[in-house]
């Protein structure tokens, strides 16, 4: 067989120097944080995977669109740039720019709400569309498979709705309570997990035989199209963007937080496929939110980045350096033994802290342990999704336990090279080793609202 040589799909032209730390300082500056993550200073970071959202590096084309934005406050050139990609990636009519993500779901999600009590129903709600869900006066439900939560279960696509409970949810609340449905692509809360073409196709004849409209939040659309591009049959020879159009036509809306698979820092976006109604209301209410429909919070240059980002992202070379990342770090975790959410998702691993440290009870956070203990072995930053996430019971206050315990090591795009993945890879498997020595954490200061962010803590020890 013809040997294929990979390696990352660009060069380094620009550099951002980054400052290690030794043991002794991290355990101090650990403590001096809270044993919160989210109070280091990223300066005291080493390798970061907090997140993927907006830590991406633009390439040299973004930087060089950057110097041609509009700054016209109506009607930029920028605006009608960005406006003429979306539609073609999308096939949509009608197009509003926002400042990221939840800009996106506070201007379109209570459009569809017409009474409090109504119900969104998603695979899985991502925690920002959830809260915006609510506080459009509406109830979140999540419908994803069962094989989801069993995390060996070699499923190709995890991500998937469970039709079945969907259809059940729809007549049990009859379909006139539903608001709408989102498919989340790539499923983010299940592990990056991706959602098939079939089940999306699926979802939407349910949805039309309800006469219930469908929403895409597709913030990793272009990674959700190369899993099934790889995993779904008759894909195999398509081209990604037909693939992205495919996934879009089973949507009536779009909502996109493109600090991912927009390649920028900060931008969001709405796209509606027909409803000039919907666009009507929606470019009503981006103004006192956002901004002018024409720029939506975001500046002209911005626009222009995210124009020439979002055509990047469907590059085949570059979805496949980007997915076969993240599945290296997995598989060099698995192959050590470490158990994740498997198969690999695709921006993240998800690592299982309950098997990681089954020593420690949910409501002293096991995910948060593993995290604090990865950053103090490596200076490497992942962060805890699990039951410190999940909160309380709005009405017993009691802590509520997360049906999974989830270190998520977030890869940013284009950023770091497979020899950080092995730092990263030898640092996890250096506190499995010793992972009977992990101690729980109790709150010295637990936050009201979004405990996760802002809550102090210290070792049960
Ligand atoms: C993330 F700790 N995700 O995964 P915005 N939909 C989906 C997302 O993944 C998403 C948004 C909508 C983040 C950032 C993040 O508590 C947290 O542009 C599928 O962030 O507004 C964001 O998009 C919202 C991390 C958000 C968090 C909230 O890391």
């Amino acid at each position: 067989m013809k040997k294929t040589y990979q390696a990352e799909p660009f060069r380094i032209k620009m550099v951002e120097p980054i400052k290690q730390t030794t043991r002794a300082e991290r355990i101090t500056l650990l403590k001096n944080a809270g044993y919160n993550p989210f109070s280091l200073k990223s300066d005291d970071v080493y390798i970061d995977l907090l997140t993927d959202s907006g830590t991406g590096a633009m390439s040299q084309n973004q930087w060089a669109a950057m110097m041609m934005g509009d700054e016209a406050y109506a009607g930029s050139r920028s605006f009608y740039r960005l406006e003429s990609v979306v539609k073609k990636i999308t096939g949509y009519a009608y197009f509003i720019p926002v400042h990221q993500g939840r800009g996106a779901e506070k201007v379109f999600l209570p459009q569809l709400v017409k009474h409090p009590g109504m119900y969104y129903i998603s695979n899985i709600h991502f925690d920002t569309t959830r809260a915006h869900v609510e506080l459009a006066g509406a109830r979140a439900i999540d419908s994803v498979i069962e094989a989801c939560y069993d995390l060996d279960q070699d499923h190709p696509f995890k991500g998937n709705f469970c039709l079945e409970t969907l259809e059940k949810v729809i007549l049990e609340k009859g379909p006139q309570e539903i608001a709408g449905i989102i498919m989340t692509i790539t499923n983010n809360s299940a592990g990056g997990q991706p959602v098939s073409m079939e089940n999306l196709r699926a979802v939407k004849k349910i949805a039309d035989h309800y006469g219930i409209m469908t929403i895409i939040d597709g913030a990793r659309y272009a990674e959700n199209a190369y899993f099934i591009k790889e995993r779904e049959q008759g894909y195999q020879d398509k081209d990604i963007i037909d693939i992205a159009r495919e996934q879009f036509s089973y949507a009536d809306v779009f909502l996109m937080s493109a600090k991912k698979d927009g390649l920028v820092n900060m931008g969001g976006l709405i796209a509606i496929k027909n409803r000039k109604d919907l666009y009507d209301l929606c470019r009503t209410y981006v103004v006192p939110y956002e901004g002018f429909p024409t720029y939506g919070g975001l500046n002209g240059r911005d626009m222009d980045a995210l124009a020439v980002g979002l055509e990047e992202a469907l590059d085949e070379h570059y979805l496949r350096y980007r997915i076969d990342q993240v599945r290296y770090l997995g598989d060099k975790l698995r192959a050590a033994g470490v158990p994740i959410q498997y198969p690999i998702g695709g921006h993240a691993v998800f690592v299982d802290c309950k098997r990681f440290a089954p020593h420690i009870p949910f409501d002293q956070f096991p995910a948060l342990s593993v995290t604090n203990a990865v950053y103090i072995e490596a200076g490497v930053r992942g962060v805890e999704i699990g039951s410190l996430l999940l909160g309380r019971d709005p009405d017993t206050k009691e802590n509520l336990e997360s049906r999974t315990e989830f270190m998520r090591l977030t890869i940013p795009r284009r950023v770091y090279t497979s020899s950080h993945m092995d730092v990263v890879a030898d640092a996890v498997i250096a506190v499995y080793q010793n992972r009977k020595e992990l101690k729980g954490y109790r709150f010295t200061y637990e936050s009201p609202i979004l405990r996760h962010f802002t809550s102090t803590f210290e070792p049960i020890l």
